[in-house]
């Protein structure tokens, strides 16, 4: 598949891009298959809700051991199975699909390098007992040369206002900003009145399973709590241009990066 001009002058101009109804039904419902066999298992790595609330800015930043056992006296609720690009061929078979592969080429001008470093996860939403995402860069702990990085959202079901879909706001990839808009864990800070009008032109769409979407790595996003009886699923994963480079000695330059070559469309 290709893009069109049209769709990719949106990605530039907006940072995201839906693409509807792109992966099979049958693919989707594998990938949960899978993904509820370790989520049941706790297979690690994994991040638990108590996690992603307690650790801090430099321990997000730096930490290259994904396990969560430190936190074992907790109830666990998972947050996120990480590193999955390794856990099994279904999550494997969606990050080096050959259709999304043209378009990801295309976002970036370049060609396309996953990234084990960061996103490759099942992200969960768990009824009731997940928290919200606040509003974030998802390049805020990442350590590159440039920012030609670009994450792709896989809906394994219906995501909507009720479970926790992604909130954009559409241009913020291309706006500047001062420390202060930010608060000690770089979370766009709500409480910053200076940010309150960027917030309210903020987006969303529901989507309904096997939709994706890709979005810049610099432009601010964030999700609900589920508030429905279901858990939800989705999958992400990061990519990078080559020229793109992780800076060394940081956590981003110490996980593989598959270099996926380059596939005609049709
Ligand atoms: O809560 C969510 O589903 C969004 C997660 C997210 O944006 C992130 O982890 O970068």
């Amino acid at each position: 598949m290709q893009l069109s001009a049209i769709q990719l002058a949106q990605f530039h101009k907006d940072g995201y891009l839906v693409l509807r109804g792109f992966l099979d039904s049958y693919r989707c419902d594998e990938i949960v298959a899978v993904s509820q066999e370790h989520l049941e298992k706790k297979i690690e790595p994994i991040e638990t809700e108590i996690g992603y609330i307690k650790r801090s800015k430099a321990y997000r930043t730096s930490v290259t051991d994904y396990t969560s056992y430190k936190e074992q006296d907790e109830k666990i609720i998972v947050r996120r199975l990480r590193q999955v690009y390794n856990r099994d061929s279904a999550f494997k078979a969606w990050m080096e699909d050959y259709k999304i592969r043209p378009v990801l080429r295309q976002i970036l001008d370049d060609d396309v390098v996953l990234v084990t470093a960061h996103h490759n996860s099942i992200m969960t939403k768990m009824p009731y007992c997940s928290r919200e995402t606040r509003w974030h860069q998802d390049r805020r702990y990442w350590r590159y040369s440039d920012n030609n990085l670009v994450s792709v959202w896989l809906a394994l079901d219906q995501e909507t206002g009720q479970n926790g879909v992604l909130e954009f706001i559409p241009g913020s990839h291309r706006m500047h900003f001062d420390s202060e808009q930010f608060d000690e864990k770089e979370y766009f800070s709500q409480e910053c009145v200076k940010n309150q009008k960027i917030i309210a032109s903020k987006v969303s769409t529901d989507l309904q399973k096997g939709d994706v979407v890709l979005f810049h790595s610099l432009l601010l996003h964030r999700a609900n709590k589920n508030r429905s009886d279901k858990p939800k699923f989705s999958f992400v994963y990061t990519v990078k241009g080559a020229k793109t480079k992780a800076l060394e000695g940081t956590r981003s330059a110490q996980f593989p990066e598959i270099v996926l070559p380059v596939v005609s469309f049709g």
